[in-house]
């Protein structure tokens, strides 16, 4: 007989550690309620809604999705190409339980998702998977993702509307970065304490943090 192949996890990534968890909610949540209010944000309140009239509560539209991670490779238990190699690395396996610190520079929100942007470091560059920005997103749909630099789309998701798949997020972050990197400049609504917040049309906002959020997380694999 065969021996067994190891069963492979859901996914690999960074998971903040539970005060760090907490207090990311705490806060992120306070900026959906200063985004809420904002004259900037009602005007184009329609791309939540669909009516311009509705009013939105933004702390009930996203849904939290637990425990909060960054994503590194999603293996979907051996069914997602490239997992296996991923897995067999070196250097997986030896930070599976180590702890590093990520750097929060951003927070995105779309109708679909609310995320916050990681900035990676050479170091946590080595366990993102070549390819990783683009996998699951079909080329066609997202020109110009080749021109972003590797780890672009490394994401926290605080949150997805009803119905939303949590790999919405990293797609809405790269749609974001592309926009970004573009002719047409993003429109600076505000600033903000917490940093400036830009209109990238579309119902998409970002906000780019004055001060990085540290924030202390253990690498590992997820399964359900
Ligand atoms: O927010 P996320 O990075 O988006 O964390 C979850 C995690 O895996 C468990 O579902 C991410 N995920 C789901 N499908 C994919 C995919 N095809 N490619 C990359 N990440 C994915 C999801």
């Amino acid at each position: 007989a065969q021996p067994k192949e190891p069963a492979l996890p859901l996914f690999y990534g960074w998971f903040l550690i539970s005060e760090v968890e907490e207090k990311i909610k705490c806060s992120t949540m306070e900026f959906l309620k200063t985004l809420d209010t904002l004259e900037a944000f009602k005007k184009h309140i329609s791309e939540f809604t669909g009516d311009a009239d509705k009013e939105v509560d933004l702390e009930q539209y996203f849904q939290t999705k637990a425990p909060l991670h960054c994503t590194t490779e999603f293996c979907d238990y051996g069914k997602a190409e490239g997992g296996k190699e991923y897995a067999e690395q070196q250097v997986v396996k030896d930070s599976c339980g180590t702890g590093t610190e990520l750097s929060v520079v951003g927070l995105i929100v779309t109708p679909r998702t609310f995320g916050a942007r990681v900035s990676l470091t050479p170091e946590q560059l080595l366990l993102w998977p070549t390819g990783a920005d683009k996998l699951g997103i079909p080329p066609a749909d997202l020109p110009g993702v080749e021109a972003l630099p590797v780890g672009s789309r490394a994401h926290v998701t605080l949150g997805c509307a009803a119905g939303v798949e949590a790999v919405q997020t990293g797609i809405d972050l790269l749609e974001i970065l592309i926009l970004q990197q573009g002719e047409e400049k993003a429109v600076t609504v505000e600033e903000l304490e917490l940093g400036t917040l830009s209109y990238m049309g579309q119902g998409r906002w970002y906000l780019a943090l004055r001060e990085p959020v540290t924030c202390d997380a253990t690498f590992s694999s997820f399964s359900e």
